[in-house]
């Protein structure tokens, strides 16, 4: 008998999706920040065994759009609420209640399995806990609800078991030796906008995208020219920096994290330019991959 199926993991921002999912894979795909809408786009990660094929689908966080952007990464996540075979709701620990209800009615009203990971519960004591799982189990009454800290590895182990138990029997939908959907130059613009995220306070890192321009890998390192675009001239300033400074730190920090993720040696190149309100605009999303 083999299993194969999708488990979508569906939450508000920040509280953990993505270091889940990474851990759940066993590799860093999905890029992880202190700031909410870190991710932007659906993420395929896979665990390949000889009788089964889990397939994670890191989602971005549950957001009021405010862009057109949003609107399409909130299309990732209504595609994600059709073609689920396990719903893995993430709430983390502080969250009050569970804010788009018309998501919560849908998830609770399909015939298919819900995992609820109550996550960072490294943050709260046992009585807190204790009143949260009753909490979430009233809101999702069909789930499972595994309490998890991701970030510490905690009870990870056993919730990938229990999916593993809901998946459903089926041929494997992708390659087995294909971990994700996204292609090298993905992961690496990701990479980028990771670093981008973490050095950058408010509006600039959101008003970022990055487009890999040249990938060539070579016998013993791969060469990367990278463009990263804003949205106003003046954001380009700050993104490069006092003599180019910022910018350059963007790029080292980059590199590392490429050279750990690829295992081999990187030449990074950054080059920052302005593509007026892109995140507005359906054919620059379309451009950007956003398109849905
Ligand atoms: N204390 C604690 N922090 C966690 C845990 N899991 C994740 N975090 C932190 O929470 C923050 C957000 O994590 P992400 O994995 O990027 O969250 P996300 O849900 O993917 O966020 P978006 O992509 O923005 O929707 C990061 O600073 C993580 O280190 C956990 O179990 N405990
Ligand atoms: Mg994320």
């Amino acid at each position: 008998m083999h299993k194969a199926g999708y488990i979508n993991m569906i939450g508000s921002p920040n509280v953990g999706k993505s270091t889940l999912a990474n851990q759940l894979v066993g590799d860093k795909l999905s890029i992880i920040t202190s700031k909410a809408q870190t991710t932007r786009h659906r993420i395929l990660g896979m665990v390949n065994e000889e009788n089964y094929q889990m397939i994670f689908s890191d989602l971005p966080g549950i957001v009021d759009p405010a862009y057109r952007l949003h609107k399409n990464m909130m299309n990732f996540i209504y595609q994600s609420l059709s073609d689920a075979d396990i719903f893995l709701v993430v709430v983390e620990a502080g969250e009050k209640e569970f804010k788009d209800v018309s998501i919560k009615d849908k998830i609770n009203n399909l015939d298919i399995p819900i995992v609820l990971a109550l996550n960072k519960i490294d943050t709260i004591d046992q009585d807190e806990l204790d009143k949260k799982v009753a909490f979430w189990q009233e809101q999702f009454p069909k789930a499972r609800v595994v309490p998890t800290s991701a970030l510490h590895n905690f009870n990870i182990e056993s919730l990938k078991n229990l999916l593993l138990e809901l998946l459903p029997e089926s041929p494997p939908y992708y390659p087995k030796d294909q971990f994700t959907d996204k292609s090298e130059r993905f992961i690496v613009s990701e990479k980028i906008r990771e670093q981008i995220l973490m050095v950058y306070k408010k509006e600039v890192p959101y008003s970022t995208e990055v487009v890999i321009t040249d990938f060539v890998r070579e016998e013993t390192i791969i060469r990367i020219r990278a463009e990263i675009f804003v949205e106003r001239e003046s954001q380009k300033g700050i993104l490069i920096g006092k003599a180019g400074s910022k910018l350059k730190l963007i790029g080292t920090k980059a590199r590392l994290e490429l050279e750990d993720f690829f295992q081999t040696k990187i030449f990074l190149e950054v080059y920052v330019k302005v593509d007026k309100n892109w995140r507005d605009n359906a054919q620059k999303l379309k451009k950007y991959g956003y398109e849905n």
